[in-house]
């Protein structure tokens, strides 16, 4: 241990602050008091005023100003049905109008925490390369001519080498370290109770033939990990695409939790700098930091996310180049053309997946786990190769919370704070027109009508 630390520690078992969780404590209200100090020096400095003009109670309070959670309510114009039709394509970003209003938060400036992330890594990545991430190799490569690479969050799936002899894999999304190469043809997830009991209640369920094969947990180096099918098995140098459904990319409890005991993130209002500077508000700009939900609302707003209820994270293409920087990507147009992009216009490859997608929209009429359960940051992975060959996965299953008992969404109404619903099937409604538009198939191929 550093001279330093080891003195503020026994500086602090003198001063009876025994125990991590109180030194623990400590440290954050010195880090808390210590912002406060520098937010004042930089709100004088702002509005060019002395000092001894601000005090701390000041600065304090226009923290928490800038701390309030703001609720997005969706709302459809005019009525509660959300069919929308292929006329009305280019009204789909106006049918919806988002009342972002200002939810009351009580605090104490004792509770404000600012937090650092430790998965800051995606944004220097996509800075220096404007969202094309340039690859390398994960581990030693056995295959003389195709290697794998490893990327950092480009769509949220792992893949283990399709010539399997080899255990060179990459992972395409999510928090860094989250996947190993597991036996042939599957890998290991980082565990998660959440996405653990997800596999568990999905087994019978008629969507277990849309998710990947799930084996159980397994320990890796001490670590827990789900033991799953690799999706990439059996495809020669795929196209990989991942699409993140829904109207909400948080749960309900993140926000009353960001309300109750709101975290401020430098991490995220970096991010948030890096794509707009302009985004962050005066307080914002000011603190330096956003609470999460915060981000990720702005997140969902930039992006097609609330518009069509699915936005395009990234991209992985046959020649092994990736793009994630699809943050601003959100009109109707745009995500077209990157689809029909993809799939090379192919419509071989764009009917097979529009007809995966008509079954997984069946399934998801018919299914239990669907019905009861909040579906939040869950992906719809698109694989094809140059023989054609093109599934959809359901995938990601981190955030999918089970209702109370008796509860049960309809995934297609407006959310609300309260109620839950994530619009997964407006979502998946849009997307298909998305791919029925390139294939001259309209919305035949299964839409659902009742939208
Ligand atoms: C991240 C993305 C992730 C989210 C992560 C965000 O933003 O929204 O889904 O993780 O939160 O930073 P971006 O895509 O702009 O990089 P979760 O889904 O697990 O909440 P995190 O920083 O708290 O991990």
């Amino acid at each position: 241990m550093p001279k330093e630390r080891e003195k503020r520690r026994k500086a602090s078992k003198e001063a009876g602050l025994s125990g991590a969780g109180i030194s623990d404590g400590f440290v954050k209200e010195r880090r808390t008091s210590r912002r406060a100090s520098e937010l004042r020096d930089e709100l004088c400095q702002a509005k060019e005023v002395k000092l001894s003009e601000f005090n701390t109670t000041q600065v304090q309070t226009s923290m928490m100003e800038a701390l309030r959670v703001p609720q997005v309510t969706i709302t459809p114009d005019g009525g509660c049905s959300r069919e929308i039709q292929q006329e009305d394509w280019a009204d789909v970003e106006g049918s919806l109008r988002r009342k972002l209003s200002n939810s009351s938060i009580s605090s104490t400036g004792s509770s404000i925490m600012l937090e650092e992330s430790e998965d800051d890594i995606l944004s220097d990545n996509e800075t220096k390369s404007k969202g094309n991430i340039t690859l390398e190799h994960l581990c030693e490569d056995t295959s003389e001519s195709k290697p794998w690479w490893k990327i950092k969050t480009i769509v949220n799936w792992p893949f283990v080498s399709p010539q399997r002899r080899n255990l060179s894999w990459v992972q395409l999304a999510g928090h860094k370290g989250n996947f190993k190469a597991g036996g042939e043809g599957t890998i290991l997830k980082k565990f998660s109770e959440n996405e653990k009991l997800c596999f568990e209640r999905l087994q019978g369920d008629v969507l277990q033939d849309f998710v990947p094969g799930y084996y159980g947990v397994v320990e890796r180096d001490g670590d827990p990990f789900l033991h799953m099918t690799d999706l990439l098995v059996n495809f020669d140098r795929p196209s990989v695409m991942d699409c993140k459904m829904g109207v909400r990319t948080y749960l309900e409890e993140e926000v009353v939790r960001a309300r109750e005991r709101p975290k401020l993130r430098r991490d995220l209002f970096d991010k948030m700098l890096e794509v707009d500077s302009e985004a962050p508000s005066p307080q914002e700009h000011l603190q330096r930091a956003v609470t999460k939900p915060r981000y990720m609302q702005w997140r969902e707003t930039l992006s097609s996310t609330h518009t069509l209820g699915f936005r395009i994270e990234g991209i992985k293409k046959a020649d092994g180049t990736c793009h994630t920087d699809f943050k601003k990507t959100r009109s109707k147009e745009d995500i077209t053309q990157i689809f029909r992009d993809f799939a090379t216009n192919n419509t071989n490859i764009l009917n097979s997946y529009l007809s995966k997608l008509a079954k997984i929209q069946q399934a998801l009429m018919s299914s239990e786990f669907f019905k009861r359960h909040e579906v939040i940051g869950s992906s719809l992975l698109f694989i094809h190769d140059h023989t054609d060959r093109a599934e959809v996965w359901l995938i990601d299953f981190g955030k999918t919370t089970a209702l109370p008992e008796g509860q049960t969404l309809d995934h297609s109404i407006p959310w609300q704070e309260g109620n839950r619903e994530d619009g997964y099937m407006w979502g998946l409604d849009n997307l298909m027109r998305t791919l029925g538009s390139l294939t001259n198939k309209g919305t035949s191929e299964g839409s659902n009508e009742c939208l």
